[in-house]
C-alpha cells in the first residue's frame, strides 16, 4: 500500500491522495514544499501541507482565474501577476496575443525552480517568454514599491496562512489598488466558500469597499475539496459584468485560444452565487 499524503487544511475533514512515489520534499526558505505522483491526479504539490496543484486538475483553476478577467477586459494589455510560482496562470496569460506585457511577483525562487522541473507543462516555457519578468519578493513589498500600473492583476496564493496571509489584508488591496490601471480588474483566489465562508466574508469588508463592483465568481475543482472555489472580482467598471455572452463570445472567438474548461457560458454563469454565500454577503451591510 502507497503511503497516505493528507492534507491538513481543516481541523475535522479532509482528504488524502495516495503517494505512488515522492518526488521532492524540503523545507524551502519559505515552506515545506512536497511534489509526489498521485494515480488520479498525476503529479502533485503541497505547501505547508495544502494541495496547491496537480497535473490533471490544474486547467480548471488557471483558466477561470485567468480568462475570466482577461475576456471581460475589454483590451487588455498588461497583467500582475501575485504568486503563482508553478507558471500555470503565467501560461494561459501568455495565450492572450494581445498582452505584451507580465510581471509576475512569487515570494519562493524554490516554487518556481521545482515547478519548472516536476511540472514542466504548467508552465510551458512561459517563463522564457520575453514579455514575462519574473520578480522574486513579497507580493507586499512589491506592491509597496513599484510604480508600475497593470489593466489585471491576478492574485494565485495560498490559502491566508503562512507566506499568503499578507496577501489578503487591507493593506494589500489598497496597494494593490494603486498598481490597477482607471477600469482595471483584479481577481484573487479566495478558498472554497462552504468551508471558508470568513475568508468570503473578510474579503468583502476589506476589498468590497475598495472598488465599485466587488463580487465573487466560482468554479469546482475537484482537489480544493468541499464544494465550489470562490474568486474574487473587484473592479470600478460596472459595466464589465454586464455584458452580454455575446460580447465576450466575440472576444473569445478573437484570441482563438483553445481552452479545456473555460467558455463564454462558464463565463456568465460563473458568477451566479448561492444562496447561502449571498445570504452571509448581505448580512455584512
Ligand atoms: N492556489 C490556490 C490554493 C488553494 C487551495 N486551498 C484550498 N483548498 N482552499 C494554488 C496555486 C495554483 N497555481
Amino acid at each position: 500500500m502507497a503511503d497516505k499524503y493528507l492534507e491538513s487544511l481543516y481541523p475535522t475533514y479532509g482528504q488524502y491522495f495516495a503517494m505512488d512515489q515522492v518526488l521532492f520534499e524540503h523545507k524551502t526558505d519559505h515552506q515545506h514544499l512536497v511534489i509526489f505522483d498521485n494515480q488520479q491526479f498525476g503529479r502533485v504539490m503541497a505547501l505547508d501541507g495544502i494541495i496547491q496543484t496537480t497535473e490533471k486538475d490544474e486547467f480548471i483553476y488557471h483558466e477561470m482565474l485567468t480568462h475570466v478577467p482577461l475576456m471581460a477586459h475589454r483590451s487588455p494589455k498588461s497583467v500582475l501577476i501575485i504568486g503563482g510560482g508553478d507558471g500555470g496562470i503565467l501560461r494561459e496569460t501568455l495565450r492572450h496575443k494581445n498582452i505584451d506585457r507580465v510581471v509576475q511577483v512569487e515570494i519562493d525562487q524554490a516554487v518556481i525552480d521545482m515547478c519548472k522541473e516536476y511540472f514542466p507543462k504548467h508552465s510551458n516555457g512561459a517563463f522564457d517568454d520575453p514579455r514575462a519578468e519574473i520578480v522574486i519578493a513579497d507580493g507586499m513589498d512589491y506592491v509597496k514599491q513599484s510604480t508600475e500600473t497593470f489593466d489585471v492583476i491576478i492574485s494565485d496564493s495560498t490559502d491566508p496562512m503562512g507566506p499568503g496571509e499578507v496577501l489578503f489584508t487591507n493593506d494589500f488591496y489598497r496597494l494593490a489598488k494603486a498598481r490597477l490601471n482607471e477600469g482595471g480588474i483584479m481577481v484573487a483566489q479566495n478558498g472554497v466558500c462552504y468551508m471558508q465562508t470568513d475568508e468570503v466574508l473578510n474579503t468583502c469588508r476589506r476589498l468590497g469597499p475598495l472598488y465599485k463592483d466587488q463580487t465573487f465568481y466560482t468554479s469546482a475543482v475537484p482537489t480544493y475539496i468541499g464544494g465550489l472555489m470562490t474568486l474574487a472580482w473587484a473592479t470600478d467598471d460596472t459595466t464589465l459584468r454586464s455584458q452580454s455572452r455575446d460580447e465576450i463570445e466575440a472576444r473569445f472567438k478573437a484570441s482563438q485560444i483553445d481552452t479545456r474548461y473555460y467558455n463564454p457560458e462558464l463565463h456568465m454563469a460563473a458568477f451566479a452565487l448561492p444562496q447561502y454565500i449571498r445570504k452571509a454577503i448581505d448580512s455584512l451591510v
